[in-house]
């Protein structure tokens, strides 16, 4: 089924794992914590290495500033390369301060813009000392009554502070600016879309990209355009992977919508945004409510491995000669082949010529890691969003 070039791109792909996902979260009605939740970083840099250690998939994990803050970052980091991981994106948080309330980087009030323009110096700092490339900000910032603020000079207050921030990055390391539409702001967002995301990164420099969260879209809308045109502007730096029925849901990736995580791949592959070179980093931002942290996190990279491979057998060829004859049906037929390949028995091949468990879901529920963490990690407070 697969070529070996297939098989080259498929053990190319690292997708990098959201401390956040190992925490307790929920929604405003209830967060239910759960048995074996990490109580600090290295916790959750530990739950990350069993994912990678049974899917081969996920060397990376991202880290939450102040969520992930630690005494000693060089510790954080000897510990996860011990494991045989990396410590990835480090994303900002302007979203929980009560300074924040009516804005972050767009406030009004030059020492509240002054405030988190500092968080950013500090997680550029922690960046430093992590080895990470990139700095993940998305904003809270907007205002839920018409006429609340200034939207222009809102606006032009985020240009100023971006490229302060912009400024203070070192050659090696990079801006990833995420946008969205709605949320916790309900009447308008700063950066609601990728419009608005790409102007801003297109003023700060090439080290400015945009970031692209599955599940910050207008429903309806057509992401994977978004994705083919970002890659064809040379601006897509970062996905947050998760799905969703309604809102922001976070829900795991290519749940919701498997065909459409699908049409992004293709245009992913298409566009040269897929492999260790592309300089697109693929991260899950998620949130297992009421799931198991672990498991959910090994389906998500799963899913997002079967619908890469899935979009890898896609015939190029045959669809480009489809699509120049103007064959409308043949040219949808081809790549509805691809989608409708079930390459779940040979990818569980494939992990097992490579010394990974076939089915790594089985695995880890037969592993007695979660029975050894709900019993070792007693005591202490468990992670979680601390909203
Ligand atoms: C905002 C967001 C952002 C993160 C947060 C955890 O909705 O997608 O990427 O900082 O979730
Ligand atoms: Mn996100």
């Amino acid at each position: 089924m697969f070529t070996s070039q297939d098989l080259d791109a498929l053990a190319d792909q690292s997708i990098e794992l959201p401390s956040w996902a190992f925490g307790n979260s929920g929604t405003r009605f209830r967060v239910f914590p759960q048995a074996g939740v990490p109580r600090d970083p290295f916790e959750k840099v530990a739950d990350a290495a069993k994912v990678h250690e049974l899917t081969g998939l996920a060397p990376i994990v991202a880290l939450h500033i102040p969520w992930d803050l630690v005494e000693d970052f060089a510790a954080l980091r000897r510990y996860a390369e011990d494991l045989g991981m990396t410590l990835g994106t480090i994303n900002s948080n302007t979203f929980q301060d009560d300074a924040y309330k009516l804005g972050s980087l767009t406030h009004s009030d030059r020492r509240i813009r002054q405030q988190a323009i500092d968080h950013h110096f500090q997680c550029i700092d922690v960046m430093g000392q992590t080895g990470s490339r990139d700095l993940k900000i998305w904003l809270a910032d907007g205002t839920n009554y018409p006429g609340q603020d200034d939207i222009r000079g809102r606006q032009d207050r985020l240009a100023d502070s971006l490229a302060k921030i912009y400024q203070r990055l070192g050659e090696d390391q990079r801006l990833v600016l995420e946008y969205k539409f709605f949320e916790p702001a309900f009447y308008h967002t700063d950066v609601p879309d990728w419009g608005t995301a790409y102007a801003h990164v297109e003023a700060l420099g090439e080290r400015a990209l945009v970031c692209l969260d599955t599940g910050h879209h207008a429903p309806g809308t057509n992401i994977e355009f978004i994705v083919a045109q970002l890659l064809r502007l040379g601006k897509l730096g970062a996905f947050d992977f998760n799905s969703r029925f309604y809102a922001d849901d976070d829900l795991i990736v290519g749940a919701a919508d498997p065909f459409q995580l699908f049409r992004i791949l293709v245009e992913v592959i298409r566009g040269g945004g897929f492999g260790s070179t592309s300089g697109v980093s693929f991260m899950l931002d998620q949130c297992h409510n009421i799931e198991k942290k672990i498991p959910g996190q090994i389906r998500s990279v799963l899913n997002v491995q079967e619908m890469t491979a899935r979009a890898l057998l896609l015939d190029r060829a045959a669809l480009g000669s489809a699509q120049d004859a103007g064959d409308v049906l043949a040219a949808n037929d081809v790549l509805m082949d691809a989608f409708y390949t079930d390459v779940r028995p040979a990818l569980a091949e494939w992990r097992a010529s490579r010394g990974l468990p076939a089915n790594p879901m089985a695995a880890y529920a037969a592993d007695g890691y979660q029975e050894r963490i709900e019993l070792e990690r007693v005591g202490g407070a468990q992670a979680g969003w601390g909203a």
